[in-house]
């Protein structure tokens, strides 16, 4: 009986995440799922990513947070327009639900917009289960996380095209091994593109945003 109610809560998801896609399709927007534990550096990567794509790439973002303005705050400073999502509205939810997005897209005007990025409420284990109707999902973790947490939250890992690896500025002064935490990663998914970058100083951030320049003119090209 439970595991029935799951499924439909599911297929619901499915059918509004299918809905955002075709949305955000038309429009020619780009939609890029941002997902991590709380802490890992979710805002303060956007922060940066934000300011290295405009005003080549037009961006918006949608923020999820159980409660606070907080992120939106920092985000807005970039000029982009944000919406923050608290989910203590609708019971605390641990994740962004596709009706979700497509109500906080609402307060977006799509056509002014390229790539919409959605910094997903921090944690490894929901957000991975809904989708939302994006072109594409990265998951950040940082080196203060343990090296062997793709392996303890496959799914999260599973469902993403790319992984950051944020704080490196930290190695210096911890016993993080970058090399297994790699090797985790490529564990559950062998050919996933991993990002060394510290979101405090920039370093890495040249393959970050090449990367992610590249999938978003990707879709453009394939749409055209
Ligand atoms: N040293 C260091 N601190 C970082 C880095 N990225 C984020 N932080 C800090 O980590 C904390 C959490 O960052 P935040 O962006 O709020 O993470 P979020 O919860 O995933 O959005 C803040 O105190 C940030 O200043 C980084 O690359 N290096
Ligand atoms: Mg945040």
């Amino acid at each position: 009986m439970e595991v029935k109610v799951v499924r439909k809560i599911l297929d619901v998801n499915d059918a509004m995440a299918a809905q955002n896609r075709n949305a955000f399709g038309k429009q020619g927007v780009f939609v890029l799922n941002v997902m991590s534990s709380p802490g890992s550096g979710k805002t303060a990567l956007l922060e940066r990513t934000l300011s290295q794509l405009s005003p080549e790439i037009r961006c918006a973002v949608i923020v999820g947070d159980v409660a606070t303005s907080h992120d939106a705050d920092r985000l807005a400073k970039s000029g982009a327009p944000v919406v923050q999502v608290n989910t203590d509205a609708f019971g605390g939810d641990c994740h962004l639900a596709a009706h979700v997005i497509g109500a906080a897209a609402s307060d977006l005007d799509l056509s002014a917009i390229d790539l919409l990025i959605v910094e997903n409420v921090g944690n490894l284990v929901c957000p991975a289960e809904f989708d939302i109707g994006e072109d594409a999902r990265v998951v950040v973790l940082s080196v203060t996380e343990g090296e062997d947490k793709p392996v303890k939250y496959p799914l999260m890992f599973r469902v993403c095209d790319a992984a950051l690896l944020n704080k490196i500025d930290l190695l210096p002064h911890l016993d993080y091994d970058i090399a297994a935490a790699r090797g985790y990663i490529r564990q559950i998914k062998s050919d996933m593109p991993i990002f060394d970058v510290s979101a405090k100083t920039g370093e890495g951030f040249d393959a970050w945003i090449k990367w992610l320049k590249k999938t978003v003119a990707a879709k453009s090209t394939a749409a055209a």
